[in-house]
C-alpha cells in the first residue's frame, strides 16, 4: 500500500538521531524510497561526520551540505539533483531557528533583526526550496514541512516562531495553489512537543511534555516515527487528494479545551 519506490526523496533538518527529519528518512527509506541528506554545514565539519554516520544505513544517494541562508548552497543542492537524479518526487522541509533570546520573555521585545532571522530560516526557506524543486518535479511530487501549534495559539515563550510557522501554514496554502496544477502537493505535519535537539534547547520544554502527557487523548508525546509515518502517508499516492492542509500529529492534543 505504501510505496515510495522509484521515488527520489530529499530531506533537509537533520542534526541528529532525535531531529524529527531523522525519523522521517528512515520511514522513508523502510517505503522504498531514494534518499538525498542535506545538512547545516559549520566551520569544523563536525556536523557533516555525525550526521553521514547517522544515515549511513540508509545508504544516501546524495549527501549535501544546505545552509538555506546561502543561496550558493541552496542552487548546488539542486543542480546535484539535477545531475545525479534529473528529477525530485518528494521535498521533507524540517527547517527552524530563532535566537534564543527571541524564545524567552516579553513577545513585544523581539527584535526586527531576531524576526527577520526566524523567518528567514523558518519560514523563507520552505519557499525558497519549493522554489528550486518545482522544475525538478517533472512528474508531479510532494512537498511536507513541519509546523507547530504554536501558529494558530500563542504558547509561552514560542513567541516569534510562533508568527513563523504561521508564516510557514500560509506558505503552505500558496504554494498549494500554485503548484497544484503541476500536481505537486504541499502540506504540513503539526507534531506535537518532542524532546530533539532544538526542543531540549527551550525552558520548560519538559513541563510542556508531562502537560500533553496528561491531557491529550492518547495520554502520550508523539514520537519521530509516527510524525514520520504520517510525512511517508503524505507523500505516498495514497495522499492523492490532499494539498494544501495542516495534518495534526500531536496524539490529539489540538482538539482539547481544558
Ligand atoms: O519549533 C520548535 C523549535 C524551534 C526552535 C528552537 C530553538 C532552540 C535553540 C527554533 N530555534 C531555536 N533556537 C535555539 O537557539 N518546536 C516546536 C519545539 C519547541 O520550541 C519551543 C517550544 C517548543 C515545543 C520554544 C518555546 C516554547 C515551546
Amino acid at each position: 500500500m505504501l510505496d515510495l519506490t522509484g521515488k527520489n526523496a530529499l530531506v533537509t533538518g537533520i542534526a541528529n538521531n532525535r531531529s524529527i527529519a531523522w525519523g522521517i528518512a528512515q520511514q522513508l527509506h523502510k517505503a522504498g524510497a531514494k534518499l538525498g541528506i542535506t545538512y547545516l554545514p559549520d566551520e569544523k565539519g563536525k556536523m557533516e561526520k555525525k550526521v553521514a554516520e547517522l544515515v549511513e544505513p540508509l545508504r544516501p544517494s546524495l549527501f549535501l551540505p544546505c545552509n538555506v541562508q546561502n543561496d550558493e548552497q541552496v542552487k548546488s543542492t539542486f543542480e546535484a539533483i539535477r545531475n545525479q537524479w534529473g528529477s525530485l518526487d518528494i521535498l521533507v522541509h524540517c527547517l527552524a531557528f530563532a535566537n534564543k533570546d527571541d524564545l524567552n520573555g516579553d513577545f513585544s521585545q523581539t527584535s526586527r533583526a531576531g524576526f527577520q532571522t526566524a523567518l528567514d530560516v523558518s519560514t523563507y526557506s520552505l519557499i525558497l526550496l519549493a522554489g528550486a524543486a518545482k522544475p525538478l518535479m517533472t512528474q508531479g511530487g510532494s512537498i511536507v514541512t513541519l509546523s507547530y501549534l504554536g501558529s494558530v495559539r500563542a504558547i509561552p515563550n514560542y513567541n516569534v516562531m510562533g508568527v513563523a510557522k504561521a508564516g510557514l501554514e500560509a506558505s503552505v496554502r500558496y504554494l498549494a495553489a500554485e503548484l497544484g496544477p503541476l500536481q505537486i502537493r504541499v502540506n504540513a505535519i503539526s507534531a506535537g512537543p518532542i524532546r530533539t535537539l532544538a526542543s531540549s534547547a527551550v525552558g520548560g520544554i519538559l513541563d510542556m511534555i508531562h502537560h500533553v502527557e496528561k491531557v491529550a487523548p492518547l495520554r502520550r508525546t508523539v514520537t519521530q516515527i509516527e510524525v514520520g509515518n504520517a510525512a511517508a502517508f503524505l507523500c505516498s499516492n495514497l495522499a492523492s487528494g490532499i494539498t494544501g492542509q495542516v495534518l495534526y500529529v500531536d496524539a490529539g492534543y489540538e482538539i482539547m479545551g481544558m
